[in-house]
């Protein structure tokens, strides 16, 4: 390791136990981080401890276990407020994961806000997940879905993005780093231009909170999405951040258990903010194992991760391009740990294959970014992606495998 890194990566492997196997007889090499991160002991031993001493359900019981349950599930609230520095703990609703909380804001709030003729906008570095819930609410709605272009390079044309906001822009939605190229939006200057014009802006942070601390009032962000298992956390929890003022003028977006005040057959009241969005038994194990893996990444230092995972970016760039018949695809000069690529003569899924029969765990495919890939006229990279875990001689490992598929292929 670089001793300018701050990261103690042997430390950090020893944290996390699914590291430490073979896959067809070699060490397992995880390069699959965009998808999902593995999870550190804390979080694991959270979760266990969870289930082994104080599992109940929340906000209902008189008894003990119950009281226990809510004070850890509550706790694990502030810490997530904390982390996103909201001003409020109201302000932090927990969903399944970010695109939960995506299809909570274009539900709730779109369908409040934007009417026949207004217009949303996204860009063309979009998950599906920041695509499909604004596409379904435009045509519910007769609104228009407006989508400003990337460059050669994978970055957002500012001045195209700024061009197609107008009056008739309601909503912005805009992710923060992009999952198949690793792109780092400029996510402040693009919610300011979206407040000029009068619309709320919602940024896809799924890829960006493992990688980026995340100030969401300074930002200016109206919501801010993401998911527990790309941050080292737990399957199945997300969170949404949202501005009370907006998220108190919100319907609710799903009704049931714990979201009201009351209920007869005339008339239901709701309850007060976040419990208003977050109707029936929620993930309690998962909502605790979030806020141990923020512990965890907080302590080792999101800046300190993310200096590594950039050493670890440039290092793999630049293995990479060594090797004839690589292309890599996402060239902005603000990246994550991402890095898609082609291989001359070989297809995606099968570089995929062989990375895997090496050990090497990559994602292949469309990445749920389909225009992306249109846009750059394929239908699949393969890509590696960086976590604070990750080392050099594992990106050795990476260039080895793509010459082994090279060669194969050849
Ligand atoms: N991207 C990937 O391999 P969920 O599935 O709700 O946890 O996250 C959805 C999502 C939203 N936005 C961005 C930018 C994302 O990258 C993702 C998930 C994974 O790239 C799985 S498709």
């Amino acid at each position: 390791m670089n001793a300018t890194q701050a990261v103690r990566v042997a430390e950090a492997r020893a944290d996390f136990p699914i590291l430490h196997q073979q896959v067809h007889g070699k060490p397992l090499v995880y390069l699959d981080n965009a998808a999902t991160t593995q999870k550190p002991k804390p979080v694991i031993d959270a979760i266990v401890s969870y289930y082994t001493a104080d599992n109940s359900n929340i906000h209902r019981g008189v008894h003990t276990l119950s009281e226990r349950a809510t004070v850890r599930y509550e706790a694990a609230r502030e810490r997530v407020r904390r982390f996103l520095h909201a001003a409020s703990e109201q302000e932090i609703i927990f969903t399944r994961g970010a695109t939960e909380s995506i299809n909570l804001v274009a539900a709730a709030y779109g369908r409040e806000n934007v009417g026949a003729g207004d217009e949303v906008l996204i860009t063309a570095l979009e998950h599906h997940s920041n695509i499909v819930p604004w596409q379904m609410l435009c045509n519910e709605k007769g609104a228009k879905l407006r989508v400003a272009p990337i460059n050669d390079a994978g970055e957002v044309v500012i001045g195209e993005f700024e061009r197609l906001l107008g009056r008739r822009t309601k909503v912005v939605a805009i992710s923060h780093v992009s999952n198949a190229l690793g792109t780092v939006n400029p996510v402040g200057p693009m919610i300011r231009a979206a407040h000029r014009v009068g619309a709320v802006a919602l940024v896809d942070g799924a890829q960006a909170v493992a990688h980026i601390p995340v100030d969401a009032p300074a930002l200016d962000a109206d919501f801010y999405a993401f998911s527990g298992h790309k941050v080292y956390g737990p399957t199945g929890i997300g969170v949404l951040y949202g501005k009370k003022r907006l998220l108190e003028a919100m319907p609710p977006y799903q009704g049931g258990g714990d979201m009201i005040r009351t209920v007869t057959f005339e008339k239901t009241t709701y309850n007060d903010l976040p419990y208003k969005f977050e109707a029936g038994t929620p993930n309690i194990s998962g909502v605790i194992g979030l806020a141990a893996a923020i512990e965890y990444l907080e302590n080792i230092g999101i800046e300190n991760a993310a200096a590594h995972e950039h050493d670890l970016l440039c290092y793999a760039t630049e293995q990479l391009r060594r090797i004839p018949g690589v292309r890599i695809l996402g060239t902005a000069a603000e990246k994550a740990g991402v890095l898609s690529f082609l291989l001359e003569g070989v297809h995606p899924h099968d570089a995929g294959t062989i990375l895997d029969s090496e050990g090497v765990a990559v994602r292949a495919g469309h990445h749920c970014a389909q225009p992306v890939m249109d846009r750059y006229g394929v239908s699949a990279t393969t890509r590696a992606s960086f976590a604070l875990y990750n080392t050099r001689e594992e990106v050795d490992a990476l260039a080895r495998a793509v010459r082994k598929a090279q060669e194969v292929f050849g």
